[in-house]
């Protein structure tokens, strides 16, 4: 999608720092890491956020959990970590294309809001 910028990561106009990539997904580091380890994982196809997935498109939320365990073994989290996914403007996001935080690296502590 035109001026989405996960959309420019993924076709390389925008560098990144791939953790993962296959034909569905990519996972790169976030560019202002809230945590030791924080990774941004993203479908290649543009949803705009979770509040756009329905019957027809969810399929790639459930694929993106099936590869967490393997991406987060691969960062060294073995002793645990936090997915986040941000919605919409007073749900905290910034690029609306749906994307998964994946934090981790010391132990979190459960912040709301
Ligand atoms: P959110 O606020 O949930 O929409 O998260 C968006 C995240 O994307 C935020 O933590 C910063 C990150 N980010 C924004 N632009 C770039 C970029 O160009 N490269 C990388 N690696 N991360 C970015």
């Amino acid at each position: 999608m035109d001026n989405c910028i996960f959309c420019k990561i993924i076709s390389g106009e925008i560098p990144s720092n791939k953790v993962y990539e296959d034909d569905k997904i990519l996972a790169f580091y976030d560019l202002s890491p809230q945590a030791p380890v924080h990774v941004l994982i993203i479908p290649k196809t543009h949803i705009c956020c979770a509040d756009e997935l329905d019957s027809e498109n969810c399929e790639i939320v459930g694929y993106i959990f099936s590869k967490i365990p393997q991406i987060a073994k691969k960062l060294g989290l073995e002793n645990g970590y936090r997915v986040v996914n941000n919605c919409k403007e007073e749900g905290g996001q910034s690029v609306f294309h749906l994307h998964f935080h994946l934090l981790g690296g010391k132990k979190l502590t459960l912040q709301m809001a």
